[in-house]
């Protein structure tokens, strides 16, 4: 049976890439700094572990694994990575969690690793018009992203790519664009814009308004997370080392997604525009170079995802509301046949 290594497996794109390993017969170790929030982990073993110690990695990357999955990250939405107040956490803790995992892998000839990069790392300057963003794979430099965590996947992304040339680590990148879902951040300050505008519409009443940041008119596209991991499982089982985008070219304006978030709720809803972290004026994920290496495309339009999400996410919504007696968070207490915690001496954060 091979074995994958999931870091990260604790998050949200993590657990439901463990469960598809599991599907397609993988034994499966996760680690993460916590469990997944929303459902019990389908890992064989969960290491509860800080990636930043050297310790932990050496202890989790072992000689017998065949992949690794390093989606481990200090990361949120625009609430959480454009107000700059994170900043520092987000490079020290994502670059250390990376610097720890190449090496390491590296040393034990680990036989791929797979590491998922940002549409956050593209040059602002070629997204300043909403219309029309650049965001083909060979339009990264001169490099100029918009955010500190752009930047640190621009690092980590050349970091692999060195350790591939210098010490033939077989490496995959992929660069996400924004990946959505059931079981995703929908509250708390660190979800991102499809999950927020579900949960404003899922509280709101009908007839009522959401508030929305900026005016609205910032284009982006969204990448259902079923169509994320074909992706990523279409790209590790290739030659092909990357940096490629995985995301959809299906580019809407952010109005567009809340008024769309509101049909599907079957709920008149008018939006009231404020300040807010805004991010690059307008995204799309440029498509042509992952269907000429890979043959890979979204099978379905944003709606058919977003419909999903919108059902998972106005349940959370109505378990939390105070009224209800199971008004618990949405925390996992499930736990996994084997699991086990590593401890060190750092903090979570700092
Ligand atoms: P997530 O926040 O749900 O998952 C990341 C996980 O990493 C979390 O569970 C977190 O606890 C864990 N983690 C953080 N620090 C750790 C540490 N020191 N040790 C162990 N675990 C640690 O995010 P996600 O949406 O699942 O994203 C997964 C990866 O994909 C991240 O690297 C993210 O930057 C990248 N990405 C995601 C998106 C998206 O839209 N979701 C877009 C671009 C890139
Ligand atoms: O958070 P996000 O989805 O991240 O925001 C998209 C746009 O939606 C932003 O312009 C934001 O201002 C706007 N927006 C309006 N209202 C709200 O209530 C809201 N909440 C949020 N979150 N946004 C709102 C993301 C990063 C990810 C990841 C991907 C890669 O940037 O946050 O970490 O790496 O990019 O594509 P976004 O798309 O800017």
């Amino acid at each position: 049976m091979k074995k994958a290594l999931v870091l990260g497996a604790g998050g949200f794109i993590g657990s439901h890439l463990v469960r598809r390993l599991k599907r397609e017969g993988y034994w499966v170790r996760g680690v993460d700094l916590k469990l997944p929030d929303f459902s019990p982990t389908a890992a064989d073993t969960f290491v509860v572990g800080d990636l930043r110690i050297p310790e932990v990695c050496e202890e989790v990357i072992t000689e017998d694994i065949a992949e690794i999955y390093q989606l481990a990250a200090d990361m949120g939405g625009a609430g959480y990575i454009f107000t700059g107040t994170h900043d520092a956490d987000v490079m020290h803790n994502s670059a250390t969690i990376n610097l720890n995992v190449a090496s390491i892998a590296a040393r034990k000839k680990i036989g791929m690793v797979f590491y998922s990069s940002s549409a956050c790392m593209y040059p602002e300057h070629n997204q300043l018009d909403p219309d029309n963003p650049n965001c083909s794979e060979d339009s990264a430099y001169p490099a100029n992203p918009d955010s500190e965590y752009g930047w640190e996947k621009l690092f980590s992304e050349r970091l692999f790519l060195a350790f591939h040339r210098n010490h033939g680590l077989n490496v995959r990148i992929a660069r996400f664009h924004n990946v959505f879902g059931p079981e995703g951040t929908w509250t708390g300050g660190k979800e991102k814009a499809p999950a927020a505008t579900c949960r404003k519409v899922a509280e709101a009443t009908n007839g009522g308004s959401i508030d929305i940041w900026g005016d609205g008119e910032q284009t982006r596209s969204f990448l259902y997370i079923d169509e994320c991991l074909d992706g990523v499982r279409r790209l590790v089982n290739s030659n092909f080392t990357g940096p490629v985008n995985i995301g959809s070219d299906e580019m809407v304006t952010i109005n567009q997604l809340a008024m769309m978030t509101a049909q599907i709720a079957g709920k008149k809803i008018t939006l009231n525009h404020i300040d807010g972290p805004l991010g690059v004026r307008g995204r799309n994920s440029d498509n042509r170079l992952i269907e000429a290496k890979l043959g890979w495309r979204p099978t379905q339009p944003l709606r058919v995802g977003l419909e999903a999400t919108y059902q998972w996410i106005a349940a959370q919504v109505e378990r939390n509301t105070p009224s209800t007696p199971l008004a618990l968070p949405g925390h996992n207490t499930a736990v996994p046949s084997e699991i086990s915690s590593r401890k060190g001496s750092l903090s979570p954060t700092h």
